[in-house]
């Protein structure tokens, strides 16, 4: 019997622990293109005695038969829904013999068992299980799994899933098989299997009780030279995670493929990740510093996960933070510790502000554990990950390191092999080190970026300066709706601030050097015996995910620039100054002239003249803040002249500091390294604002001259930003040499989206035709569309239309081709329309009218209907 079921919105209050449990599964994959058979052997046992009905998930799937304790059921035995496979009566314990058919080669959402350029691969995290076979797809179902492929042998080669390969055999028919057991209890969404033809790159690592293990990394014939730095990560990874917290890799065998269609970056699956190829392949031809840095931090991410996330894993879906938000946090100190540790941080946060801080104040903020959601898809949000980051980075200043490994070396002896929650691991925390964290565990139930007023006064005669600290944390969306129906009231956040204190020499007074928690509203502090008034740094290597409201004067401001012991602050406090201003200018009713202080010059003109900081630091401080980060302290949001403003700064930073910048640029040439490059970069991308052909002319030869992406790149998006005859000679050469690189191609795509070239619309739909671009491929998606709806320019400019259509109307046109085929990649492009209820009314209610338009198509898939429907009205 068939019945169809619409989508149900969840709650974390409804957690209810499941009535069975399965004891083990046999998998038997029958590969073909069109049409694979799955047959599940599953052991189960009921675990509440007084549940008779079974219900098992699965979505697209063919039914071909059930056999129950061997004898095959009956239809009327059993009913089969959208969503489901209800058996109502079972017994205690039993055998269910499972047999489906699928068809990978439709399947273009990347979830589930699907084809990408050949290979077959799979995606089960969250709730894809259910979509290769009927199963208890919950992640407090943890089993052992055994798995047979059987698949052409010519065709595919390699036969892969998690755990130890048992053993291999040649069948009749060019069929190969291959049998895989996985010693660990898992949830069904760490299930993998790849079959393809790949070519390989191998290691062994030796843990630290001496024990071999094998490393390979699978990408396409021919790409292997790409595959040696996420070689070189994973042993970097492992020795790591044994010396920081003594975990060692439990299995004979780690296995990375590298695939072309993927909807995020990568995917922990037990013993076998499968990454997103853009997060793997990498030389120094191909891929950038910044590639290099960000495959090293994800291959680490998911080597982490092995035992945050693996096991150890989630008890139910709104626990996802207690995984995610940990293993963010321990990629971040691993890649503090391979590079240099204030730079990461300052790109860590800034990351965090542009996206999380965003999300935070719109109407998608969330608490880190959230309460309720239509589509757990849409979880993975930068609120689940970097916020849940940044808790455990305070969990961990409040207890220190010693302690925090303490709670670390407690949560695994309580919780190895099971599925728990995020109260379970601050409970480790707390009872590891006596320590109360009852209050802190409200930064996981409240959403929202406190504000911390700062008032600062200081006696002199007696010597005493005083600090006073008040915060507070504005209602989000949802909790203004929740407000409507109870009597909801925020609580003061426990906020841990480390602080210190410099006299006018810029020395730091050692004895103040302290973390000082903020836990009431309001707060008072008083620093004695101090003969001067001292200056304040606060929130240091940003202790706290908070924004600060500070009356800083300038001079104090410099002070901090020039001597603060911590570099987070000495960048921090420039940022600040030039946000103040920029927003000033932003204010003025008029634009035709962009007036900045001359005070802002004089900070900038320190920085660029001083010759003793790292070039990767200098290079931070001076990137100018994006015009994200701006939307956010402005309502309403105009976006174009916050562009405009930003734009109209740098062309005068460049115009006053031309000779310094042009000499920046050669001295930094001349030396090949990733900091010098940054900078160098940094300054070609100032100078090629001015209106000289000298400069078009650099970055051409540096685009012609050189074999390192970064470099190649740089002068290419540079280029992009004239309307130099070599612009198009760039744009044309790159696309010539790398339109068939499924992973180079994109970088194409980004740098034409993100350009401030008046043609920039037209160019985003040329590219859509252009060769190299598949319309159904996710990195292309995230890079052309994802690309465009960020740029503030252009993708507001509802002036101008082609064939009759707004950008958004496009993009929305381009949703809701998208929701048919990937309703993930539709969700997360959905998200471009984030900034919609803040922009000024004449654009909002363009925005809106196209938003309606699709959720008025009754198609439209949940996962984008419940993102676009916040910012519908
Ligand atoms: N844990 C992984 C999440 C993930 C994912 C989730 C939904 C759909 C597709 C996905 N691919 C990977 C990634 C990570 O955080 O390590
Ligand atoms: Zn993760």
């Amino acid at each position: 019997m068939t019945t169809t079921n619409s989508p149900q919105k969840q709650f974390l209050k409804d957690y209810q622990s499941p009535d069975f449990q399965i004891q083990s599964v046999f998998l038997d994959f029958q590969l073909h293109e069109t049409a694979t058979q799955v047959n599940s052997i599953l052991k189960i046992k009921k675990t509440n005695p007084v549940t008779h009905q079974l219900k098992l998930n699965g979505e697209n799937l063919k039914l071909i038969s059930i056999h129950l304790d061997q004898q095959k059921l009956m239809p009327e035995q059993y009913q089969v829904t959208s969503e489901y496979l209800i058996l109502s009566q079972v017994p205690n314990e039993f055998t269910l013999e499972i047999a489906v058919e699928i068809n990978p080669s439709t399947n273009k959402s990347c979830e589930g068992l699907y084809l990408s350029s050949g290979i077959f691969c799979t995606q089960c995290e969250a709730e894809s299980f259910r979509k290769i076979t009927y199963f208890l797809d919950r992640p407090d179902i943890m089993t052992s799994y055994t798995v047979k492929i059987t698949a052409d042998q010519k065709k595919y080669p390699q036969l892969l899933s998690n755990g130890d390969l048992i053993e291999t055999q040649v069948l009749d028919n060019g069929l190969h098989q291959a049998l895989w057991k996985d010693p660990f209890k898992k949830p069904s969404y760490l299930f993998a299997l790849v079959a393809g033809d790949l070519g390989v790159v191998s290691d062994t690592f030796i843990t630290k009780t001496n024990k071999p293990v094998k490393l390979e990394v699978y990408a396409p014939h021919g790409k292997q030279d790409r595959c040696h730095h996420a070689l070189e990560s994973l042993k970097k990874s492992m020795k790591w995670d044994e010396e920081k917290y003594g975990l060692e890799y439990d299995l004979n065998q780690y296995m990375i493929v590298s695939i072309d269609d993927f909807n995020m970056g990568a995917m922990e699956n037990k013993g076998l990740n499968i990454f997103n190829s853009s997060l793997v392949l990498a030389n120094e031809n191909s891929a950038t510093d910044l590639d290099f840095d960000r495959i090293e931090s994800v291959v680490a991410h998911e080597y982490f996960h092995n035992w945050t996330g693996n096991r150890v894993t989630c008890r139910n879906w709104f626990e996802l933070s207690l995984k995610e938000g940990l293993t963010v946090f321990r990629d971040q100190e691993f890649s503090a510790d391979m590079q240099s540790r204030s730079v990461q941080r300052i790109k860590d946060v800034d990351a965090l502000r542009l996206h999380q801080f965003s999300e935070d104040a719109g109407p998608n903020a969330h608490p880190v554990r959230p309460e309720s959601c239509l589509a757990v898809d849409n979880f993975y949000t930068s609120t689940i990950y970097e916020k849940g980051s940044e808790l455990i980075r305070m969990i961990q200043t409040m207890i220190g390191e010693v302690g925090f490994r303490k709670g670390m070396d407690l949560y695994f002896k309580k919780f190895d092999g099971q599925a728990v929650t995020i109260i379970d691991f601050i409970n480790c925390m707390s009872e590891a080190n006596s320590f109360d964290l009852e209050q802190f565990k409200l930064w996981y139930s409240q959403a929202g970026t406190p504000t911390i007023h700062v008032q600062e006064s200081y006696d002199s005669e007696n010597g005493t300066y005083q600090l006073k600290l008040t915060q507070n944390c504005e209602l989000t969306y949802l909790e203004n709706e929740k407000l409507k129906t109870e009597n909801y009231e925020k609580k003061p956040f426990h906020i841990p601030l480390k602080m210190g204190l410099l006299n006018s020499k810029g020395e730091e007074l050692q004895q103040f050097q302290q973390v000082i928690h903020l836990k009431q509203k309001e707060q008072i502090w008083n620093f004695d015996k101090l003969s001067e008034r001292p200056v304040l740094s606060l929130n240091r290597d940003f202790s706290a995910p908070i924004k600060l409201k500070w009356n800083r004067s300038f001079n104090d401001s410099l002070h901090l620039i020039k001597y603060d012991s911590d570099s987070f602050n000495q960048r921090e406090a420039l940022t600040q100054l030039l946000i103040d201003e920029l927003l000033k200018a932003i204010n003025q009713p008029s634009l035709t002239t962009t007036v900045i202080d001359e005070n802002i010059y004089e900070a900038f003109g320190m920085i660029i003249s001083h010759h003793r900081l790292d070039p990767h630091f200098k290079a931070l401080l001076l990137t100018i803040p994006k015009e994200q980060q701006l939307a956010q302290e402005l309502s309403p949001v105009e976006p174009q002249k916050i562009a405009f403003v930003l734009e109209a700064f740098k062309v005068s930073l460049a115009e006053k500091f031309e000779t310094q910048l042009h000499q920046i640029y050669l001295n930094s040439h001349s030396i090949n390294n990733s900091g010098h490059r940054a900078l160098k970069n940094k300054a070609l991308q100032l100078l090629i604002k001015l209106p000289k052909a000298q400069y078009a002319e650099m970055a051409w030869t540096q685009y012609t001259q050189t074999k390192n992406m970064t470099d190649t790149l740089s002068a290419l998006v540079a280029l992009c930003e004239t309307d130099s005859q070599y612009k198009q000679l760039a744009l044309k050469d790159f696309h010539t040499k790398w339109h068939t690189d499924s992973v180079v191609f994109n970088k194409w795509l980004q740098v034409q989206a993100a350009s401030a070239s008046a043609t920039t619309f037209e160019n985003v739909i040329l590219a859509t035709k252009a060769k190299g671009f598949d319309a159904v491929n996710p990195n292309n998606i995230y890079s052309l569309h994802g690309v465009f709806g960020q740029n503030y320019l252009h993708f507001h400019q509802i002036k101008k239309t082609i064939n009759n259509q707004t950008p958004y109307a496009w993009m929305i046109e381009e949703i809701l081709r998208i929701d048919k085929i990937n309703p993930q990649v539709a969700a997360r492009m959905s998200n471009l329309f984030q900034l919609t209820k803040k922009l000024v009314p004449e654009l909002r209610t363009v925005a809106q009218a196209e938003i309606k338009k699709a959720l008025d198509d009754q198609t439209l898939s949940k996962n984008a209907r419940e993102i676009l429907q916040k910012y519908s009205s």
